[in-house]
């Protein structure tokens, strides 16, 4: 018996021995992580900290999204990083979340961009695009110099895309568009935008270029959230384009929810930075900022708070993790997408509103990163499908019963 149990005491002793864990990595996670992915991850928390953090709060504030930015981005690699060929990185899907992880350390707004360039308007060209398609947006989409844009969600359309009322009507060597998508990110200063619009044949997506008569933008202002981004409506009036740019090899809602898949799972990674964020803002102070004649973080509810945070921050990211690592294997499934956006994006929207208090009276200020965070989570709650409608589709999942209607 004795003899039986030595590899597991050895094993046991050696957990002992190992030196203790890093607050920002409770876990050890970084362990778990190739060389290569362990380089995307340090190269973009570079370029995050040194170029994006010292701008980001005035740009947030004047509600501009920092365009300046966008070369930089394409020339890590960025843009389309998980897409092969045709000028794209061709990286595996945890490098793309942990780019999605450190750029949203930065801002949501940062992590939206390359979410909507890569996994929205890169995506279903690459997945669903003919030759033609690919050869003439791909090259120039990785290179930041063609934007791009995805427009499902209307008016009274959001989380039913399925009743959409923009239609594509053909005529002879054209599609005439007509309809209005609203909520959509870099819309104002996208150079294409792929739209997904009602045929004769079902729902299809279309390739619309800036300048297309009949197609105009208008930005929303306003907004209290995600204001480090352009959020835009599309207005489609008799807007005439060629057959050719609809996208061939998708037809039907499977389209656009699965370029949604593409980027919810940036998501479920992305959220994970804004709480890395958040998390490290609360301990930093709470070690500085003393009351009662001690610091605050000697306090127990206050050591609470953190404790939560950094547990929560280590499941998510573990989660975020298995999820890249059955991606990378051809084996994630949607629900399981579904599972890790409503689980991460909740718990950091926890962590941002439970770090707030910790900071008292600053944290409501762009001094710190954490309301800005925490309003920003709030769109990411509700975009790439709400909190409620990840639940339902697990629901649905585990019960065999669809309670969407
Ligand atoms: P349902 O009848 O279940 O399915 C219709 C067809 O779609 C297929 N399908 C999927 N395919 C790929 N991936 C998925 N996750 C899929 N889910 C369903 C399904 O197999 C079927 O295919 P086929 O070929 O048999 O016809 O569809 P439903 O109408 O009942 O809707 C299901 C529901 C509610 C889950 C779906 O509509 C949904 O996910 N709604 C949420 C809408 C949403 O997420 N909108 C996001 C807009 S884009 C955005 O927010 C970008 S923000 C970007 C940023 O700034 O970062
Ligand atoms: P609704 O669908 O009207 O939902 C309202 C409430 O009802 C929610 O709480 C919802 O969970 C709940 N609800 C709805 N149905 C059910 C149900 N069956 N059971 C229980 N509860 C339900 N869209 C794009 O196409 N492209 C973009 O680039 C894009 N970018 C965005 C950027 C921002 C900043 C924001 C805020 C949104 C963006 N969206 C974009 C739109 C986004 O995807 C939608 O807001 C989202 O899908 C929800 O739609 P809705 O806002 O119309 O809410």
């Amino acid at each position: 018996m004795a003899d039986t149990l030595e590899p597991a005491r050895q094993a046991g002793h050696a957990t002992h021995r190992a030196p203790a864990p890093a607050p920002m990595d409770l876990y050890n996670i970084d362990h778990l992580l190739t060389e290569d992915e362990r380089l995307v991850r340090d190269t973009v928390r570079t370029f995050v900290r040194e170029r994006a953090l010292p701008v980001i709060g005035e740009h947030f504030e004047a509600g501009t999204f920092p365009r300046q930015l966008v070369p930089e981005i394409a020339e890590m690699g960025l843009l389309g990083m998980h897409l092969d060929g045709y000028g794209c990185a061709g990286l595996n899907a945890v490098c793309y979340g942990l780019a999605c992880q450190e750029l949203e350390y930065g801002d949501s707004g940062l992590r939206s961009f390359v979410s909507v360039q890569g996994s929205l308007a890169m995506f279903p060209i690459y997945a669903f695009g003919s030759e033609k398609q690919k050869e003439t947006w791909l090259p120039r989409m990785a290179k930041g110099e063609v934007i791009g844009c995805f427009g499902l969600t209307e008016p009274d359309f959001g989380s039913d895309p399925s009743g959409m009322r923009t239609v594509a009507a053909r005529d002879g060597d054209s599609y005439i568009l007509n309809g209005t998508k609203m909520w959509i990110t870099n819309g104002g200063i996208a150079d294409l935008a792929v739209v997904w619009a009602k045929a004769e044949d079902g729902i299809r997506g279309f390739l619309v270029e800036r300048g297309t008569p009949g197609f105009t933008t208008s930005d929303v202002h306003h907004k209290l959230s995600l204001r480090a981004s352009v959020t835009s409506e599309l207005h489609f009036e008799d807007c005439r384009i060629p057959a050719e740019n609809m996208l061939p090899g998708v037809r039907g809602l499977r389209g656009p929810l699965s370029c949604l898949d593409e980027a919810r799972y940036g998501i479920a990674w992305g959220v994970n930075g804004a709480a890395m964020a958040c998390y490290e803002s609360a301990l930093n102070y709470a070690k500085s900022r003393a009351q009662f004649g001690k610091p605050i973080a000697g306090f127990q509810l206050t050591q609470r708070k953190l404790v939560v945070m950094a547990t929560e921050l280590v499941k998510a990211q573990l989660m975020a993790l298995q999820l890249g690592r059955l991606k990378d294997e051809g084996l994630a499934h949607p629900v399981q997408v579904s599972m890790a956006k409503r689980n991460n994006v909740r718990e950091a929207l926890n962590t941002a509103r439970e770090a707030r208090s910790v900071l008292g009276a600053n944290g409501i200020t762009l001094e710190y990163p954490v309301s800005r965070h925490m309003n920003n989570l709030e769109s990411v709650y509700t975009y790439e499908g709400t909190d409620d409608i990840h639940t339902l589709i697990v629901g649905q999942a585990i019960t065999g019963m669809s309670a969407f209607a």
